[in-house]
């Protein structure tokens, strides 16, 4: 059991305890413990098999807690938990993840009103039955049910980083099944979709059983759904599903493409076979003959089944009935790797809500083989996150300047701001500040309600501002907790464009933002793409693959993109030589 699953358990353990009205110490000392574990670059389980260290010497880790995290790891058991999923209804789970709802309102409404579903509680909301409880109203009210879609989706789709992590481990579970040859992830995992709706796996193996009874083994198992002579479905702890499939060496690669997906390229694959008098499936492709019989042709590879139709190999990402097809006609281009990247330019330090100190995050990015990064520290509007007043700024920037003398061939540090781009419009910071800097962003963090003519007219101007070269995570969604604002994204590339500015793909797992389907659209419009890690910490650097994932997907190659460039090159492309 990783960090991650640890953190998450007691995460889920304060909100039952939340829920139940339990001591606010206590659950604060669960959260605070879930934190401590989430962030620790050590594994639990590692520390408790090792007599040298204890768990106790951890911030906010007392006796009670370790002796939970021990049992956990050596059993997989969390005893005092699995009797508060015994006594609160599964569903009402999917009711705390409502956002702005929270486990003491949900408890309200489930003791009040009976309700113990998202679906009931939507029917209340409509019913207006929910505003005249007890500290809610009519605003509390419509906030639940815009929420409750949210949430619903959230009960059943998880980030592909999630989805990432749980395939390693049934990865390595899997292989040690005896007689297994094959083991490939596909579905919407494969395509990298930012969020994943269940795993699918394949493989190929000697009996079909060995591998079928090996993941009923797996750790996080939960319950057989269905299970068949090639095929089984089963559920996990946290309500995932796993479907497994057993396919022979001959229709492997078949299988791999159809259960690749998505459906709707499939749809358009199966229209091509039969225009060619061929049929595709699972199984393979088969030439129709003159009586009406099937003589096999192809299947043992993804690349034999595509060649069959006459077609080249399709990158997993593209497989999306959205414009490959007509790509594929004159070759694909050659999709962004995590490799062309040779800069970070949009980080944190503790200087305001970031871990780790400005030489901390420099000899990480240093570690990463960066040529450049760029600090981005919040500005003064970001309070909570003690953003930069323009005295500090300057003052880090002096102190960047210095830094690049010291890490001077080893890595270029510019000098960077995540300026806010106040309600009202404008930038947090004046310009002839701003104008000192390298580089310089515009986010929208506050005033997200306002209306669409407001917000595009915000970044729109930000955009206009010659000191900033960038609009980052453009939409401020995050994926399953808060939708988009209403922003005319047509508006803003029109004025990226105009001004030689960028946009970004904020690579956190949460944000990828812009999406796939936006950050092709401004790739159409030759608006080069940004895509940066935002790193809050050193860790944080790391998420930068799950952006380059949704890169792909849009299409994107090296040269779409801003940070594949040198420092020169970019201030090329900002027309500032
Ligand atoms: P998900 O799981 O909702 O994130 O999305 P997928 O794409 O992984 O969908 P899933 O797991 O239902 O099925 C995996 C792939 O199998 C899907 O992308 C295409 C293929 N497939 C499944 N059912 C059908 C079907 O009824 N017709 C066709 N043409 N393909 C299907
Ligand atoms: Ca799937
Ligand atoms: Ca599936
Ligand atoms: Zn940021």
């Amino acid at each position: 059991m990783n960090n991650a699953q640890i953190a998450a358990k007691f995460e889920l353990l304060a909100d039952l305890l939340e829920f139940q009205g339990a001591n606010s110490f206590r659950v604060r000392a669960y959260r605070n413990a879930a934190r401590t574990i989430q962030e620790l670059s050590q594994q639990i389980s590692d520390i408790v098999e090792d007599p040298g260290q204890k768990l106790t010497d951890l911030e906010g880790i007392g006796k009670d807690l370790a002796k939970k995290c021990e049992v956990l790891v050596e059993t997989g058991k969390f005893p005092q938990l699995e009797e508060l999923q015994k006594q609160i209804p599964q569903s009402v789970l999917a009711m705390l993840r409502i956002p702005g709802l929270g486990p003491k309102k949900a408890a309200v409404i489930y003791k009040e009103l009976g309700i113990a579903t998202l679906e009931d509680l939507k029917q209340a909301c409509e019913d207006e039955r929910v505003r005249a409880l007890k500290g809610f109203g009519a605003k509390t009210e419509q906030m639940i049910l815009s929420g409750i879609e949210l949430a619903a989706t959230a009960e059943q789709r998880i980030y592909w980083a999630k989805a990432d992590q749980l395939v390693s481990r049934l990865r390595e579970h899997l292989q040690s099944a005896p007689g297994v040859e094959k083991i490939d992830f596909a579905g919407s995992y494969r395509r990298g979709k930012e969020t994943v709706g269940d795993i699918d796996v394949l493989t190929m193996a000697d009996s079909p059983s060995a591998p079928m009874d090996r993941l009923a083994e797996f750790p996080e198992f939960q319950e057989v759904i269905a299970r068949g002579d090639t095929k089984m479905s089963i559920r996990l702890e946290d309500n995932m599903q796993v479907d497994l499939r057993v396919v022979p060496g001959k229709s492997y690669g078949a299988a791999l493409q159809y259960f690749t997906g998505s459906k709707e390229h499939n749809v358009k694959i199966r229209g091509i076979a039969k225009q060619l008098g061929l049929k595709i499936n699972e199984y393979g492709v088969f030439r129709i003959e003159e009586d009406g019989s099937e003589t096999y042709i192809a299947g043992e590879t993804e690349e034999d089944v595509y060649g069959a139709l006459d077609l080249p190999w399709f990158p997993p990402e593209l497989r999306e009935n959205r414009d490959e097809f007509k790509m594929a006609e004159t070759g694909f281009p050659k999709l962004i790797t995590v490799e062309d990247l040779v800069g970070d330019m949009h980080m944190h330090t503790d200087a305001t809500d970031g871990r780790n100190t400005l030489e901390e995050m420099i000899e990480a990015s240093i570690a990463k083989g960066y040529q450049y990064i760029a600090i981005t520290d919040h500005s003064k509007r970001v309070s909570m996150a003690n953003g930069l007043d323009s005295e500090r700024l300057l003052a880090q920037w002096k102190q960047i300047d210095k830094l690049n003398k010291k890490y001077d061939g080893k890595i270029q540090i510019l000098k960077g701001l995540e300026c806010d781009i106040l309600e009202q419009g404008g930038m947090d910071l004046p310009d002839k500040v701003l104008a000192k800097g390298d580089w310089i962003i515009a986010s929208v963090h506050y005033g997200q309600n306002q209306s669409k003519q407001q917000i595009t007219d915000r970044i729109v101007g930000a955009l206009q501002n010659p000191s900033v070269c960038i609009v980052a995570h453009p939409t401020g969604r995050l994926i399953n907790r808060r939708d988009p604002y209403e922003v005319d994204l047509d508006a803003v590339f029109q004025c990226a464009k105009e001004n030689h500015k960028f946009v970004e793909l904020n690579a956190n797992p949460a944000r990828l933002d812009l999406n796939d389907v936006h950050c092709h659209a401004a790739k159409e419009r030759g608006i080069p793409i940004g895509i940066n890690s935002d790193g809050h910490k050193i860790d944080g650097l790391d998420v930068m693959r799950f952006g380059i994932v949704q890169a792909r997907r849009a299409g994107l190659t090296k040269k779409d993109v801003v940070n594949t460039r040198s420092w020169k090159g970019i201030q090329k492309l900002l027309g500032r030589e």
